[in-house]
């Protein structure tokens, strides 16, 4: 490869200017490398950043006159602009590229549709009591070329990585991947699954022989297992299983046996269901992944044992809120795509259940089983509840479109059912809110207010 420093001429140009497109701006700017800035809406660069910037919808006539693209991950990949500049044989580069180049540290990197950030947050919680701590950044919401700007950087660190991060860029090697899973989601910027599996099977293309891959057991996954194992990648996998010995890690046993564990060279660790605070087979598996891997960088079992115990999960992944209104709420509104939704439902005997939102192009269709075993009452919100209602209505299963949270959080508080409320929208939250987040803090705000009513 090519060292992507070598870029003293003016010909770069930065695509897209949030927290990417600016973290690569201080990168160069750091380096004395010019550069123009693009971004499509009218926006304002940050006082520190040297660079000029051209606002306007991209053109690919302007963009095959440079050398070199850095495009961030939001900027669709097949954007006719940016595929007018690739047929005149401009560069495209990601931030991952830069990062790669100038971290020389150990790699980890996670990557899959679903359980990402819980992986690479509770790993990277677990790997700080390492000597030199760790970094962790990327897709999690750190921009990777901020990590490299620290004054002591660590000697590891642990990416989450998106596949828009992954197909953008020419390489990454990491010593130890894991892909968690590959649902539908991002129908809106892929143009189809395979294209969308093949971005998250770049996560693995440098490995070689020592490094460590882990994949999950379902047998989709036996052809890449097989050919990483001809490059002689040590491969393992994880899942739910019977025995310990059918995968590498994950969770054993049958229901109301259930334990988490992970390896340690021959040892085999394990921690009982009702010793870990996450609800969910899905969640439980994530927490496996992440002790195998903190396993793996030479973590002791004793601390990875007490780090499963105490991890709560991430806000807005499956969260318990409270029991007010005499019924258990549940804040799951990081659930963006019917399969983390589907999780969530399967995580329930039934519930009420708060979905609706942007459907990014994806079909509902598919968790019908689901909502109808597990949902008794449902309350659509989103700019646009149809896709949502013809689901259910499909489903017979009885719901109430409200379009806005507070009256679904009213609602179904309100609501004779003596069963816990789950939001977990299968959706995308910008139609309503800024973010996932966003969203997740007005349904718990509106659930607190429930409480102080009469
Ligand atoms: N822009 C355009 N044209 C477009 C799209 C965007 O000009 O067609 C401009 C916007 O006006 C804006 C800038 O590009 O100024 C935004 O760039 P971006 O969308 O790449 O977002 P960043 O702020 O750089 O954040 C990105 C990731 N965003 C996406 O992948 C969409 C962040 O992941 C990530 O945390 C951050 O880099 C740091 O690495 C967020 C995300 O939603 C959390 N990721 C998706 C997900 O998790 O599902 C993949
Ligand atoms: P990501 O960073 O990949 O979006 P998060 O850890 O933020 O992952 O979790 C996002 C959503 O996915 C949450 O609703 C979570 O409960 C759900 N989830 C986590 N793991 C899985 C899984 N294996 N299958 C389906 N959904 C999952």
């Amino acid at each position: 490869m090519s060292d992507v420093m070598n870029t003293s001429s003016p010909d770069v140009a930065i695509i897209g200017m949030g927290r990417t497109g600016c973290s690569v701006a201080r990168f160069l700017d750091a380096r004395h490398i010019a550069y123009i800035a693009f971004d499509e809406k009218m926006t304002v660069l940050p006082g520190d950043i040297a660079g000029t910037l051209r606002s306007g919808a991209l053109q690919g006539s302007v963009l095959k006159q440079f050398g070199r693209l850095i495009v961030s991950p939001g900027i669709p990949w097949h954007h006719p602009a940016l595929e007018e500049a690739k047929a005149a044989g401009v560069e495209l580069l990601g931030d991952l590229d830069f990062f790669h180049e100038n971290f020389h540290g150990s790699l980890m990197a996670v990557t899959g549709t679903n359980g990402k950030s819980t992986v690479a947050h509770l790993m990277g919680q677990i790997l700080e009591v390492l000597p030199g701590g760790v970094e962790i950044g990327g897709n999690i919401g750190v921009p990777m070329l901020d990590m490299l700007s620290k004054p002591e950087l660590s000697p590891r660190a642990v990416l989450e990585l998106s596949s828009f991060q992954l197909e953008r860029c020419r390489g990454i090697h990491p010593s130890w991947a894991v892909l968690l899973n590959i649902q539908p989601d991002h129908a809106d910027m892929h143009s189809s699954m395979v294209e969308y599996e093949a971005a998250k099977l770049r996560l693995f293309e440098q490995q070689c022989q020592g490094d460590i891959a882990m994949l999950p057991v379902d047998q989709h996954w036996n052809d890449t297992a097989w050919h990483l194992g001809e490059k002689g990648v040590e491969v393992r996998r994880f899942g739910a299983v019977q025995h310990s010995g059918e995968a590498y890690a994950g969770l054993l046993g049958e229901p109301g046996n259930r334990r988490i564990f992970w390896r340690c060279g021959d040892k085999v660790h394990e921690i009982a269901i009702d010793q870990v605070k996450v609800r969910g087979e899905h969640q439980q598996i994530n927490l496996a992944v992440a002790a195998q891997g903190a396993a793996d960088a030479g973590v002791s079992a004793a601390v990875i044992s007490e780090a499963l115990t105490a991890f709560r999960g991430l806000d807005h992944r499956l969260r318990y809120v409270g029991k007010v209104s005499g019924k258990a709420w549940y804040d799951d509104s990081k659930a963006t795509n019917p399969d983390a939704a589907v999780a969530a439902l399967n995580s329930f005997d039934k519930v009420i259940w708060v979905c609706g939102g942007l459907t990014k192009g994806l079909d509902l269709m598919p968790m019908m089983p689901e909502v109808q075993k597990h949902v008794a009452l449902a309350f659509v919100i989103g700019a646009d509840p149809r896709p949502f209602a013809a689901m259910l209505e499909d489903a017979d299963v009885n719901y109430r479109v409200v379009t806005h949270i507070d009256e679904a959080v009213v609602q179904a508080g309100r609501s004779s059912l003596d069963l816990p409320v789950l939001l977990s929208p299968a959706a995308a939250s910008m139609d309503q809110f800024k973010d996932y987040a966003d969203r997740g803090r007005s349904f718990c705000a509106a659930v607190a207010s429930l409480e102080k009513k009469p």
